[in-house]
């Protein structure tokens, strides 16, 4: 271990109990410090955000910048006179700012969509023979969305057309929507119909995923837009053609080539690892190659040749969102979320950790270095410069080739470990697999799947509303807190959370996705409803891409009936306690522009701008439905959630709490004869 003290500088140390709320991460933590190894919770206690840069008025898209607006100590008086050196506004700035942060969320959701998209195509055409089409049923479902016909006429008779055809056509439009010349992305067609008409009467309606991402990079160029609202409305443009584009698609195709998911028991946190096991950490976002190692890893030849070399198996983990792929279809249980993952590492355990795109620290190449680890990159667009870091690029017509050279490799490091093995012994049962499909099946029945059960309990006031807490860890904030926080108190109040991301991996880690968990932590009206059908009171739905079931599931909610005509009018709200990526502020945004208010935890960069932060907050409840807001104290925010989800069911009408009566059987003639 003399390497890890030569080759990590220590800076200073942090209290592992101050920083996370999770006792595997603190005792992870503390080991890393006794080996002087840094990790992501030592350098932000070293290094602190800038001052203006954190409340979004640093603009540096010219070399005459950067220009920073602070704020005057005593506020703005009067006029703000601020400006840079070509004139622009703090609004302008942070307008700007904004603005590319959703275009990089965009590309981010939308370029691992792509890789989808061209991946189902290369499978329709039988070229990447180790993918297959695992869900039919949800092909011929989604492939009307791209006006794919599903049946063609013989004699008269609709019969089903074959399902290669199917995939084929639709794996063609898919990929067309990137580039589209003409009209506007197929999938907006899926959202409940005031919604589109708002989107079309606004302007905001996405042309092209690419497009979009474009144009906000040439607006914000120096020199060309200098609107912040009208900087916004590309913005808003541009975050629909995530969640109701790039990002929908990629978990629609995900899922058909996949399987879609279903719940479905597994573990969570580092505890999962095995000191007697092979251990393989995939961690990312794309399930392409993670969808493969999990198949490889149980593969007869390599759990033998895994034997052979002294283990008793082969244990797959994962971090991030990559984690929640192959959790939510294969029950492979996370080992952590973002801020675990150099912990993952210092396990002294980890035999190979396989990355591929979004959210990979760098310093993981650094910790690698300290401990026997394998650390193999696999995507052509995301490398290391370190040079202990492998790259195996992953080509998917030999997926499954790739994904058993990855495991062989792991396996033959399995003896070279050289640090005592140290994995802390906290891992906690959980529920996952939930999604649009599910949540029918499981509100509704075996017999009449559908999701009026969910809208009847929402009415009647069991439930009390939903809540979408999805996103990152950030590590500005206490690792998990926030999030855990927020959800129980949500929860405690008869708010049934939906959840995603890093959350959903927190919420897992911290017990709350059992269905015991309801008993524990639930109001009354909420524990009854998740005792009567069995499921934990908040429901994991999946990894960043598929906050686009979520978009689906409030869809599915609207066209029950009973809460109102539009997104914007059911009790509900979504929310990123501990965010910290470009891509939360592009889903904030298409959250925002479906209607839903929409509040994120830490700090957002439109302080430094208090008019565009007034426009982002208050003035686009009038455009869209949903604003956004900010709240650091979990509780607060818990409440802020509440305070919205009671306002929308007063305008609903079903505020007043309804006395539940138990009906005798005359009671019930009484009610046939009216
Ligand atoms: Fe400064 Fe304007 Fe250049 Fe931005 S674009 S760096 S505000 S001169
Ligand atoms: S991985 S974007 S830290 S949720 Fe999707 Fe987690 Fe946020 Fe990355």
């Amino acid at each position: 271990m003399a390497e890890a003290n030569k080759e990590v500088k220590a800076t200073k140390q942090v209290d592992p109990a101050e920083v996370t709320i999770d006792p595997a991460t603190m005792e992870m933590l503390r080991r890393a410090q006794q080996l002087k190894i840094d990790t992501v919770f030592d350098r932000a206690n070293v290094m602190k955000p800038c001052a203006i840069g954190i409340q979004g008025i640093c603009c540096k898209n010219c070399a005459m910048g950067p220009c920073r607006l602070p704020l005057p100590k005593d506020g703005i008086q009067g006029e703000d006179t601020r400006k840079g050196l070509c004139g622009a506004t703090a609004n302008t700035i942070a307008a700007r700012n904004f603005a590319r942060m959703i275009a990089s969320g965009c590309a981010a959701h939308s370029d691992h969509g792509r890789g989808v998209a061209e991946t189902f195509l290369a499978m329709a055409k039988g070229h990447a023979k180790d993918y297959k089409i695992k869900d039919p049923i949800k092909l011929r479902a989604i492939a009307p969305h791209f006006g794919v016909a599903t049946t063609v006429e013989v004699d008269g008779r609709a019969l089903d057309r074959d399902i290669n055809e199917i995939a084929l056509e639709v794996g063609q439009k898919a990929v067309r929507e990137w580039g589209k010349d003409h009209g506007f992305l197929d999938y907006l067609k899926r959202a409940p119909q005031p919604l589109q008409e708002k989107w079309k009467a606004t302007g905001v309606m996405p042309r092209s995923i690419d497009r979009e991402i474009v144009e906000i990079m040439h607006r914000t160029h120096m020199g060309v837009d200098q609107d912040y609202k009208n900087l916004m409305k590309q913005g808003t443009r541009c975050a629909l053609a995530d969640g109701w584009g790039g990002a929908m698609m990629a978990t629609d195709l995900q899922d058909i080539m996949f399987g879609t998911p279903t719940p479905l028991q597994s573990e969570a946190n580092l505890g999962i690892m095995k000191a007697d096991h092979v251990n393989i950490i995939v961690h990312g976002h794309e399930p392409l190659l993670s969808d493969m190692i999990v198949a490889a890893s149980q593969s007869q030849d390599l759990i033998d040749y895994a034997k052979q070399q002294g283990a008793k198996g082969i244990q797959l983990g994962g971090i991030c969102c990559t984690a929640n792929e192959i959790l939510q279809r294969h029950g492979v249980p996370p080992a952590g979320n973002f801020l675990q993952q150099e912990l993952a590492i210092i396990t002294g355990a980890c035999d190979a950790m396989v990355v591929d795109v979004q959210c990979v620290m760098q310093n993981l190449a650094n910790v690698a270095k300290c401990f026997h680890t394998k650390l193999i990159t696999t995507h052509p667009i995301a490398r290391m410069e370190q040079e202990n870091v492998i790259h195996i690029q992953f080509d998917e017509r030999y997926a499954m080739d790739d994904a058993k050279r990855i495991v062989k490799m792991a396996i033959d490091n399995y003896n070279n470990r050289r640090a005592e093995v140290m994995i802390p012994q906290y891992k906690a049962q959980q529920i996952a697999g939930f999604g649009v499909e599910s949540i029918r099946y499981h509100l509704g029945g075996t017999f009449r799947g559908d999701y009026y059960t969910l809208n009847d309990n929402i009415i009647n006031g069991r439930i009390r509303g939903l809540a979408g807490i999805v996103g990152c860890n950030n590590a500005r904030t206490v690792h998990n807190e926030e999030g855990i926080t927020i959800m129980k108190e949500l929860i405690k109040n008869d708010v049934l959370v939906l959840t995603t991301g890093c959350n959903a991996i927190a919420a897992g880690m911290h017990g709350l996705l059992t269905p015991s968990a309801a008993a524990v932590y639930c109001g009354p009206g909420l524990a009854e409803v998740c005792e009567t059908v069995g499921i934990p009171p908040i429901l994991h739905l999946g990894s960043c891409v598929d906050n686009s079931r979520i978009l689906l599931a409030a869809t599915e909610v609207v066209k029950a009936g009973g809460l109102g005509k539009d997104i914007t009018d059911l009790p509900a709200a979504g929310s990123a306690p501990e965010w910290m990526s470009e891509k939360a502020i592009c889903i904030g945004q298409y959250f925002v522009a479906s209607g839903v208010y929409t509040v994120f935890g830490y700090s957002m960069p439109w302080e430094g701008a208090p008019t565009f932060k007034n426009y982002l907050c208050k003035d686009m409840e009038n455009i869209y439905g949903g604003m956004w807001d900010c709240e650091p104290d979990p509780i607060k925010h818990a409440h802020k959630i509440i305070a919205h989800i009671d306002k929308k069911r007063k305008a609903l009408g079903i505020d007043k709490a309804r006395e539940r009566v138990l009906m005798d059987m005359a009671a019930r003639q009484a009610l046939a004869v009216e």
